[in-house]
């Protein structure tokens, strides 16, 4: 016998470990192999780290709360673990994935089983890995359908595609990632955006493989986008079609139609594209949105191809779509900040009012003194070597997990005490800030939560170093962005703006330039939960915390045990 209905088995976890005991053969199981496999893009070919030698990775589909096993067989020469990002685990930390905070890295030869628990999410969410920078070419998407009897809450759409947009670089990037740590500099920008894994017409050697999405005209179509690229947010248009968003990071949104839409590193956006124009062919877009001055990025435009059936002759060379420039920070945030949760009878939106813990943290890019190899100089502004902080602690990974540490109450691995105020107030955003500001303290502090309780978090950016958009992601919850501005964050003014009727909820949210966001969340999932940039350089430099939220009082409140199979460090 064995439950299909996994609603039902989430309310059962009691009895759900019984069952997988006795070998519960019916849940939905995929078989993962990380291995090296050769692919061509810009007139060359190499190996690249791949899930069963697809580029991008194999989907997973289920519908709303079902669970998936997941097994991951590591046939590469790099440490891997694997993220089900924007899933929530419930209590189940164990198959989270980022290295040393939830687990140990599968090492080369080994295996690991996942157990991937969707309770809450309907929409779109991906996988990646969570080991170096691996996850460039190791990602797929992760499609959510309504539980059987229900149905979206839009127009039932002719067909869903999958957009995965991310980042090619013509050398390995496991070089790019030793670099950037040896150089202390920033990392080399990446060659070339790519839409469903190929850069498009504008790159050369590209036009065979342009992704192209045949569509009939009158039809509606649901596009599952993804942003799966390491360090780019992006903007992303099709020529002459408005989309109109309806979903974000698996969560249902008010339908907000637009010429254009930002997406960083991390999110998801679930749109509905009318074929509603005169049969052409079109290119859609991806570009980047990089509003750090001075800080390099890839300035090159992925295409793919919107190619209506019928007979007609197509534009000798077709329209590609205005993007906005890439510094524009007012397009960016004009689009964020117009995004409103659906909030309706079946999707309400449950916003904390009465709030337990408020915290404060600013976000900012860092340096330290060079630290230096062989006498070479660090490549980072006046030979220093780049960090990144969040209250001004760069985020160390500890020797073994902190999950691990955690629940076996060993050693002390991580402190406690990650500060919930910034540890010195000054005009964060202001255009010039002392040198003195910009060196952080490394550490491994986490910040402990009640089981339960409400949670608001406004992370504040800085202009240390370099100011920019950042986007945040939070493991094992998603949160309520309910407020936004320009400029420092005023606790006694800001807060009577903030939208506690229907704002976004969001596992990764774009905090921007000269600017800051509050999030608010309920910390009812116990675990150890990561957070931290989804610019992966900003992730390696230390822009991260974690939080780790307490059991509570009834066994179905606490962690469940690790699986047997948990690698070790
Ligand atoms: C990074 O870029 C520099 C300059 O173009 C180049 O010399 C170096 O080989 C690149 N490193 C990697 C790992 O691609
Ligand atoms: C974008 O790249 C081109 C080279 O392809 C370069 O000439 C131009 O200055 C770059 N623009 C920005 C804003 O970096
Ligand atoms: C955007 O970049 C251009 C140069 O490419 C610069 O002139 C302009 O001031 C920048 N805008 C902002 C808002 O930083
Ligand atoms: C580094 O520089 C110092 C002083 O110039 C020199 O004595 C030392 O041998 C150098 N070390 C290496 C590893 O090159
Ligand atoms: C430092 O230099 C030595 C001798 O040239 C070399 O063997 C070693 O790999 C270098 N270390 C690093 C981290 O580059
Ligand atoms: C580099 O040094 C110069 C001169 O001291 C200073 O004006 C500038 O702000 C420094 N830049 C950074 C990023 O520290
Ligand atoms: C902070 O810096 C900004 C930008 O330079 C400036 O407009 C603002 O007045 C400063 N705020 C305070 C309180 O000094
Ligand atoms: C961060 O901590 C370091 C070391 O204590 C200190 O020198 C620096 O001023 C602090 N910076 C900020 C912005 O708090
Ligand atoms: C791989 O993981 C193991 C276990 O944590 C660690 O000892 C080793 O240094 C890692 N290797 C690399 C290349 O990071
Ligand atoms: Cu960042």
């Amino acid at each position: 016998m064995c439950l299909r209905n996994m609603g039902l088995m989430f309310q059962l976890l009691g009895l759900l470990l019984f069952l997988d005991f006795f070998g519960c053969e019916a849940l939905p199981h995929y078989t993962f192999v990380i291995k090296k496999t050769p692919y061509t893009r810009l007139c060359s070919t190499k190996n690249i780290l791949t899930v069963n030698g697809q580029f991008p990775g194999p989907p997973l589909f289920v519908r709303k709360g079902e669970i998936v096993i997941v097994d991951v067989i590591n046939k590469g020469n790099d440490n891997m673990t694997l993220h089900w990002h924007g899933v929530r685990q419930p209590r189940s930390p164990w198959w989270d994935g980022p290295e040393y905070i939830t687990q140990c890295p599968i090492k080369p030869g080994g295996r690991f089983r996942y157990k991937v628990i969707f309770s809450k999410e309907e929409g779109t969410l991906w996988w990646h890995a969570h080991a170096a920078w691996n996850r460039a070419t190791v990602h797929g998407p992760i499609v959510i359908f309504p539980k059987l009897g229900t149905s979206y809450p839009f127009p039932k759409p002719y067909k869903e595609v999958p957009i995965v947009l991310g980042e090619w670089w013509k050398s390995d990037v496991m070089q790019v990632y030793r670099q950037l740590l040896r150089s202390g500099g920033p990392p080399n920008v990446s060659d070339a955006i790519t839409i469903n894994g190929q850069p498009g017409d504008l790159y050369p050697c590209s036009k065979q493989g342009t992704f192209r999405l045949p569509v009939q005209r009158g039809k509606t179509y649901l596009l599952r986008i993804i942003n799966a690229g390491m360090n780019e947010n992006l903007f992303f248009a099709i020529a002459q079609h408005k989309i109109t968003v309806v979903g974000i990071d698996a969560s249902y949104t008010k339908p907000l139609t637009r010429n254009y839409i930002v997406i960083p590193p991390g999110q998801t956006i679930d749109a509905l594209l009318e074929a509603n124009r005169s049969p052409n062919h079109y290119y859609m877009a991806a570009r980047a949105y990089s509003s750090g001055q001075g800080v390099a990025f890839d300035n090159t435009t992925a295409t793919a191809i919107l190619q209506y059936s019928g007979r007609y002759t197509p534009s000798s060379s077709p329209p590609l779509p205005n993007l906005p420039f890439f510094n524009n920070t007012a397009a960016s945030v004009s689009f964020t900040g117009a995004l409103r949760s659906l909030a309706s009878k079946k999707h309400p939106a449950k916003v904390p009012l009465r709030l337990h813990t408020q915290l404060i943290s600013t976000i900012s890019v860092n340096t330290f003194p060079c630290r230096s190899i062989n006498n070479s100089t660090c490549q980072g502004p006046n030979g220093t070597r780049l960090a990144a902080s969040m209250n001004n602690i760069s985020f160390v990974n500890p020797s073994i997990s902190i999950l691990q540490a955690y629940y076996q109450h060993m050693i002390k691995v991580f402190g406690e005490s990650f500060p919930s105020r910034p540890p010195l107030i000054f005009n964060f955003t202001a255009n010039f800030l002392p040198q003195q500001l910009q060196t952080p303290m490394p550490g491994t502090k986490v910040k402990l939560l009640d089981y339960k309780s409400s949670v608001e978090l406004v992370l504040q950016g800085t202009n240390l170093v370099a100011g920019e958009d950042h986007p945040m992601h939070l493991h094992g919850h998603s949160f309520y962005v309910v407020g936004w501005g320009f400029g420092n964050f005023n606790k006694n003014k800001d807060p009577l703006r903030f939208n506690l009727i229907d704002p976004p909820l969001q596992n990764t949210a774009l905090v921007p330039k000269n600017g800051w966001i509050a999030i608010r969340f309920q910390a009812d999932n116990p675990g150890v939960w990561f957070m931290h940039c989804h610019l992966d350089r900003h992730l390696t430099w230390g822009m991260d915390t974690v939080f780790i939220t307490k059991n509570g009082l009834s066994p179905g409140a606490q962690l469940v045990p690790p699986p047997a199979d948990f690698p070790p460090c």
